[in-house]
């Protein structure tokens, strides 16, 4: 291989490491996508380390949210958090918006969407020590 092609293809695949799609936030250790159809999280089963971050990202075309809180939830049984962890809400997300958390407490947690709780849209967090 001569020297100009390998420095064309030592460019060509730093190109393509730029033009790679960064929807996922860098620090986020996983990402799950809120789908309309049928109203789910993707995946719906995450497990990361105690400290990492979680990102979601709306890129459907309606409302979703993230929710852990028993008091927002229509059956507090849909949601659960290890003991000892604070409930957190991402508030409705607009398509395009994203929403960070990072699990300080191990244990499994159990989220929601709060506008299609009734369609099942439920996702798991599980957070290794
Ligand atoms: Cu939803």
């Amino acid at each position: 291989m001569t020297a100009p092609v390998l420095i064309g293809l030592l460019a060509l695949t730093g190109v393509i490491a730029m033009v790679t799609p960064t929807t996922a936030n860098a620090g986020a250790a996983a990402v799950v996508k809120m789908t309309d159809k049928p109203p789910m999280f993707k995946p719906m089963k995450v497990t990361i380390k105690v400290g990492q971050t979680v990102e979601w990202v709306n890129n459907a075309e309606t409302l979703h949210s993230v929710t852990t809180d028993p008091d927002s939830a229509q059956k507090p049984g849909d949601v659960s958090s290890p003991p000892g962890a604070q409930p957190f809400d991402s508030g409705f997300m607009k398509p395009g918006m994203t929403f960070d958390y990072k699990f300080t407490v191990p244990g499994t947690y159990k989220y929601l969407c709060l506008p299609h709780e009734k369609d099942g849209m439920i996702g798991y967090v599980v957070v290794s020590k």
